[in-house]
């Protein structure tokens, strides 16, 4: 009974109609990382910041899980064993895919946070800045993603299913971030079988034992059925 590990990232939505970050015309292409994606850009230009979070989860509620998601599920309900999938992702399109076990380590669109007492809860459509926190009423909401500089959500936890895997695989990830960009050393450390699956070998591709190169809704398709 082999324990499979898959670490997503942004290739993996992409064919559902969602840019990834580091494409020619990515997010990053777009927005300067500074301003969006830390909690100094947050303090800086929180409105800046709370529309950027704002477009992108009007933007993930238009679209739908493509077949590498589906295919994820898939493998989930029929492997004998166990698939734990781990995404960077912050869309819920492997939650509508079907997969159950899941950890989103950078954070959730659907979540808030607040910046002064760490309350979560539920955000709305369309957060506001400045927004009150509903346990300590601060003007303190910001949403729940990590940001550079933040640690990851389930370190612990993820660490351990790492080590335990006897297969490792990362699919549609530049392997740019870290933590998630150790996580293949981890595993063959630990004596997995490591895959990448991708439209090119990543900054860490020299660490994977096979390759399958294209795209995901084809590539892992093929490879759960
Ligand atoms: C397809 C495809 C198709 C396209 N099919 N494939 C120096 C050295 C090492 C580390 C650091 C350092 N200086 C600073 C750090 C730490 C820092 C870091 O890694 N910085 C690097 C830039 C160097 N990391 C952090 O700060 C993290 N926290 C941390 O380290 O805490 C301390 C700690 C200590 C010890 C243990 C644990 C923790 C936090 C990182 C937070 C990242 N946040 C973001 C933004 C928020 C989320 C959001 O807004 O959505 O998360 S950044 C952004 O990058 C986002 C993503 O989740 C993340 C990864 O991007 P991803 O998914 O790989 O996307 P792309 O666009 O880069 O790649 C897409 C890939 O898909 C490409 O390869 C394509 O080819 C492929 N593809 N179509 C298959 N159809």
């Amino acid at each position: 009974m082999r324990k499979i590990v898959i670490l997503t990232g942004a290739g993996i939505s992409a064919e559902s109609g969602i840019e990834t970050f580091r494409a020619e015309d990515g997010l990053w292409a777009q927005h300067r990382v500074e301003d969006v994606a830390t909690p100094e850009g947050f303090m800086r230009d929180p409105e800046l910041v709370v529309n950027f979070y704002n477009a992108r989860r009007a933007q993930a509620a238009e679209v739908t899980p493509n077949a590498a998601h589906r295919a994820l599920a898939q493998l989930e309900a029929e492997h004998d064993g166990e698939v734990v999938v781990i995404t960077q992702n912050v869309d819920d399109l492997h939650e509508r895919g079907g997969t159950q076990t899941l950890y989103h380590m950078h954070g959730h669109l659907k979540g808030a946070l607040c910046a002064s007492c760490d309350h979560r809860w539920p955000a709305p459509m369309v957060m506001a800045a400045g927004d009150a926190c509903p346990s300590c009423n601060a003007p303190a909401a910001r949403p729940d993603i990590v940001w550079f500089g933040e640690m990851p959500y389930d370190m612990d936890v993820l660490v351990g299913h790492i080590a335990q895997a006897d297969i490792f695989v990362a699919i549609g990830t530049s392997g740019n971030v870290y933590p998630a960009a150790g996580f293949v050393a981890e595993a063959r450390h630990a004596g997995a079988h490591t895959i990448e699956f991708n439209l090119e070998p990543s900054a860490v591709g020299n660490q994977f034992a096979e390759h399958r190169i294209g795209p995901a809704s084809q590539t892992v398709t093929e490879w759960v059925a």
